[in-house]
């Protein structure tokens, strides 16, 4: 803990805040409004003493999700790096699952590119070696619901809301590294059967083994690595879309087939 003006209870405090909205539902002021103090370095301490209090119920760490990987996201926050989240047992879907609307502050959906480590994978390290510690590849949608009222906040708060994250579903079809390349595999995100977002894992950080590699250069500065097992959303191949009850989406990605999820009320 690094920030003067903000104690442990502080931290625990906020964290207590962030959490307690995505389990009411209830959306809340950005914390930098009340809590000018809090930096970057201190976010991430709150959004890991969320993740605490979630495991503290039962729920178990399964992986990490990147955030404003694709470069009109950075533009849209007027950042230039992208940030993390957590992932828990409670997040993650199964395929063609149902989501309720009313426990969601304000959904929206987008594409992903997912990686499940086959070994521990500590940074500092690059796209290429980070590749070699993965041992299977998928396609994701993620569910991203930012708890701030209004859609309103700055970078540092959306770090302390675990980057917005909500739920996850994975693809079933697993490839190697070896068996695909990656680098631009177009990605189609139907809602309700009509396509609403056309991209290619291009647009996941220009290569999303660059991300999974900026995930664990930024873990190993806080002095954790990613462990085998772990589940890394590389981040979003387009624009998130708003969900609405009855909606149904799929995405299809080149390589990887399909994966879906519902939305009932
Ligand atoms: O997954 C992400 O790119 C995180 C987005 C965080 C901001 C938002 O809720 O739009
Ligand atoms: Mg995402």
């Amino acid at each position: 803990m690094s920030n003067p003006t903000l104690s442990e209870a502080d931290i625990e405090s906020l964290a207590e805040v962030v959490d307690t909205a995505a389990l009411q539902t209830a959306p809340i002021p950005m914390l930098t409004a009340a809590t000018p103090a809090l930096d970057l370095d201190t976010a991430y301490d709150v959004q890991r003493a969320s993740i605490e209090r979630r495991l503290t119920r039962g729920e178990e760490l399964v992986g990490m999700k990147m955030g404003l990987t694709s470069r009109a996201k950075m533009e849209q926050m007027g950042v230039h790096n992208p940030i993390y989240g957590h992932l828990t047992s409670s997040m993650l879907l199964d395929d063609g699952d149902a989501i309720s609307h009313s426990e969601h502050c304000h959904p929206r959906v987008e594409p992903e590119i997912a990686f499940i480590l086959g070994e521990d994978l500590q940074g500092p390290t690059t796209a290429a070696h980070a590749m070699m510690h993965v041992s299977g590849i998928c396609s994701a949608l993620e569910v991203i619901d930012s708890r701030y009222e209004n859609f309103k906040f700055t970078l540092i708060d959306v770090v302390a809301d675990n980057a917005s994250s909500s739920h996850f579903v994975l693809g079933n079809t697993v490839r190697s590294v070896e068996d695909l390349d990656i680098s631009n595999l177009g990605m189609v995100m139907q809602v309700n059967g009509k396509p609403v977002q056309v991209g290619s894992s291009a647009a996941i950080y220009e290569h999303p083994a660059r991300s999974l590699a900026a995930l664990a250069n930024m873990v190993a500065e806080r002095g954790e690595y990613l462990p085998a097992g772990f589940i890394v959303l590389a981040g979003g191949a387009t624009a998130a879309v708003a969900l609405q009850p009855g909606d149904n989406v799929t995405l299809k990605a080149e390589g990887l087939g399909t994966c879906s999820l519902t939305v009932k009320d």
